[in-house]
């Protein structure tokens, strides 16, 4: 080997988690994601990646996330946390892929020497990790495997026991930056609470009566909002549902996030919980996605998913901007994927003129695209998502001396937004408080947000393949590179549909393609889906039964 890694000790140690033969991995969306039973070797790998990319990082901490956040209970899943609170860069990804799947020890030792070499890395340099996990049963011997990786490369760690991931981003990059210029807030769980909470008393007016129910989707966010509420205001009405963190089987079942925006409807336990004129959210399973909705006088359900977030959020932001009177004011854009729904891209880049730029899916490419504006919002429709202010916007926010009374008053609005706003990552809880707040200082209902544009009818499928890797995609996963034949399909059933939209690719988190369709009518839209998920597994379904157990 050409670098002085610990040989015996990592071969010693990875001899106890021997690599699950024929099982196949690769860190793809949001990191390493699976069934649970087939993942320990690749946390304890990932445990001695993380500490190598501390050592490339100049000692700073990096952090780990075990979670499967949206997936069945079952599954479980790990990614890395840059030092300021970012993914993992993608030029990395392939080095993981191959770290997790060496059939050996020797293998992995080889695996490892060439990530080493490619980036340079400094083998001699101390290293630290931060980690933590969500409620998973499985998280506890997941959270062993990696602790052993830790230790058989000699890292320095701080385990944060259960957190959502936001929190853990949150911690990573608030441990670094401690006492520097960019100071982004005390490195510690109540530190986090304090900030969002300080923030939101300095924002809100006052606040009326509607109360709010937030589904916790029996998952770590139920943790994090009964803490969270300890630090705001009394007058914070809040009823949390789904809160059963510990009861084997239910988490994210019919309930969360990922539910409400692929079922299109009102989760059973919120049933005569959230009343007409409500308003109501669903976090999911490790809280970082938020799907706000309501109902109507008549009880009929209406979704306000990522795409309505972040026309709420833009349109905000944009008149905030102008009431500051900045000289020469950041420009304000937003990042979308291909599941954002046609009528609100419309409503972006027409009526509220703003640039919009659509990317693959994934928090790692709508952060990055979203990095380019001086205040970039990013939401996929899913809920995930938040706003990231560039060090240009920061400064000038800083350093602005307001005229008037109201240019006063907005930018210690914008001063305290930015504290609100968890720019690491989607926070499922940060994005709630800052909706609430943009609500009240908008007098908005949940009616009057809804009607800022009408959703085009649509629906998302998901189709269980034999090899998802077949499928390839091109333009922002809008088109199929293969099967090329699909595409062809694709392309003729769409135009028989007015306003028809359509598109296929595979999951990066889950065993599965999803299948995606727009249309002028719900029967329109629904019936596209079904053709297209019908093509799609005729190309290459896996019949549900026999999933590998
Ligand atoms: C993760 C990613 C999201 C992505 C979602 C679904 O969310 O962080 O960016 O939209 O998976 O990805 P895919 O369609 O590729 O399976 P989460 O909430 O599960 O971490």
């Amino acid at each position: 080997l050409k670098n002085n890694l610990p040989v015996s000790e990592l071969a010693a140690a990875c001899d106890k988690y021997p690599k699950p033969e024929g099982h196949v991995y690769s860190y793809g969306t949001a990191g390493f994601r699976t069934q649970s039973k087939w993942l320990e070797s690749v946390v304890f790998r990932v445990g001695v990646i993380a500490a190598l990319r501390s050592k490339r990082h100049s000692s700073k901490f990096i952090g780990v996330m075990i979670t499967a956040s949206h997936n069945p209970e079952d599954d479980n899943g790990v990614k890395i946390v840059d030092p300021r609170g970012e993914m993992l860069p993608t030029d990395w990804e392939p080095y993981c892929t191959t770290i997790a799947n060496a059939p050996d020890a020797a293998s992995f030792l080889v695996a490892l020497d060439d990530l080493c070499s490619k980036f340079k890395i400094d083998v001699s340099k101390p290293c630290k990790v931060i980690y933590a996990r969500d409620t998973r049963p499985s998280g506890l011997a997941l959270v062993a495997a990696l602790q052993l990786g830790l230790k058989a490369i000699g890292c320095e760690a701080i385990d944060e026991g259960i957190r959502t991931t936001p929190q853990l981003h949150y911690l990573t990059r608030a441990t670094n930056t401690e006492g520097t210029k960019d100071d982004y807030g005390v490195p510690s769980i109540p530190g986090y609470y304090e900030k969002l909470a300080n923030a939101y008393k300095r924002l809100i007016r006052r606040r009326d009566d509607t109360p709010l129910v937030v589904d916790c989707a029996n998952g770590v966010g139920a943790i994090a909002m009964k803490e969270l509420l300890e630090y705001l205001p009394k007058d914070f009405q809040v009823t949390l549902a789904n809160t059963d963190v510990f009861v084997p089987g239910v988490l994210n079942h019919l309930c969360g996030a990922d539910f409400v925006k692929t079922k299109q409807e009102l989760p059973p336990s919120l049933k005569g919980v959230l009343k007409p004129g409500h308003r109501g959210c669903s976090l999911d399973g490790d809280a970082d996605r938020l799907m706000y909705f309501y109902l109507d006088p008549k009880g009929g359900f209406h979704m306000l998913d990522g795409d309505k977030i972040a026309a709420l959020i833009a349109g905000y932001f944009v008149d905030k901007v102008k009431l500051c009177g900045f000289k020469e004011p950041p420009r304000v854009g937003v990042v979308q994927t291909a599941y954002a729904n046609g009528n609100s891209t419309k409503y972006i880049q027409k009526t509220k003129g703003l640039p919009l730029v659509c990317v693959s899916t994934g928090v790692k490419h709508l952060h990055h695209a979203a990095e380019k504006f001086g205040i970039g919002i990013y939401f996929e429709a899913n809920g995930h998502g938040t706003v990231l202010f560039s060090s240009d916007t920061l400064d000038t926010i800083r350093n602005h001396e307001p005229q008037t009374p109201t240019q006063d008053d907005n930018t210690k609005d914008l001063k305290a937004l930015v504290d609100l706003i968890n720019s690491t990552v989607g926070d499922a809880i940060s994005d709630m408080l800052l909706v609430e707040v943009i609500l009240n200082h908008l007098r908005y209902d949940a009616q009057a947000w809804d009607s800022l544009y009408t959703d085009l009818p649509n629906r998302l499928v998901k189709v269980l393949v034999r090899n998802r890797d077949e499928f390839q995609t091109e333009d922002a996963e809008r088109r199929l590179t293969h099967p090329a034949d699909l595409q062809k399909f694709v392309d003729s059933q769409v135009a028989k549909y007015p306003d028809g939209r359509g598109f296929i690719r595979p999951s990066g988190t889950e065993d599965a393609v999803r299948v995606y369709a727009e249309a002028a009518s719900r029967f329109e839209a629904d019936q596209l889906a079904n053709y297209l998920a019908g093509w799609t597994y005729d190309f290459g379904g896996m019949d549900p039964a026999s999933r590998p157990k």
